[in-house]
């Protein structure tokens, strides 16, 4: 009796260890550098002017191997360009006066702009989108040297957008803010994939 147990025990720990390393080698597979598995799915978050408020409205989750695409439903000959960009959430300007400083050294918007190539002197950008850490949406920077993804909207025509896969891992949040518009915040969680289980045969 006792041997019988203690030997099930030990099948259990070996099943466990087992399923243990699967889990170890498939959340290291998708660590990869730009490497998450494709789910065929495509979210979008719009650049939306409703009732006179500049907004992003998307998903409130999304998957590593999603597509995301950004889509600026603005004019920005009326309202101004936009950027699409991941910070940190320590890096959002949280008060009136912190997003009237936005723009200034040591402070997010104007670094989402040197991510971008920008250059003072021409108000030209010279990278679009700007691209940080692994390949696809993945990596969030901040204002004081860590640069993050990011995609400018252009300032010419409504309807640009840019699509790039979701990289970041599952578990994480993801903040973005315009560096134009600072008040533009938003954030959405990244969630392992539903996987569908095989359908029962009997
Ligand atoms: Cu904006």
């Amino acid at each position: 009796m006792h041997s019988k147990r203690s030997g099930r025990a030990r099948l259990r720990a070996v099943a466990l260890a087992a399923s243990t390393a699967a889990l170890v080698l498939a959340v290291g597979g998708s660590g990869l550098a730009g490497a998450a598995t494709p789910t065929g799915v495509t979210q979008k978050v719009d650049i939306e002017l409703t009732k006179g408020k500049l907004k992003f409205v998307g998903p409130a989750s999304v998957s590593p191997g999603d597509q995301l695409e950004i889509v600026n439903d603005t004019n920005p000959k009326q309202v101004g360009p936009h950027t699409f960009s991941l910070v940190t959430k320590g890096s959002l300007p949280k008060t009136p006066n912190a997003r009237k400083n936005c723009f200034t050294p040591k402070h997010i918007c104007l670094a989402i702009a040197t991510w971008h190539g920008f250059n003072p002197k021409t108000e030209k950008i010279t990278k679009d989108p700007a691209k940080a850490g692994p390949a696809g949406w993945s990596t969030a920077g901040n204002a004081t040297g860590k640069k993050g993804d990011s995609w400018f909207t252009g300032e010419k025509k409504k309807g640009t957008h840019v699509t790039q896969q979701v990289t970041a891992e599952a578990g994480t949040t993801l903040h973005f803010i315009c560096a134009v518009h600072p008040e533009m915040q938003g954030e959405v969680d990244v969630v392992a994939p539903v996987v569908p289980l095989p359908t029962p045969t009997s």
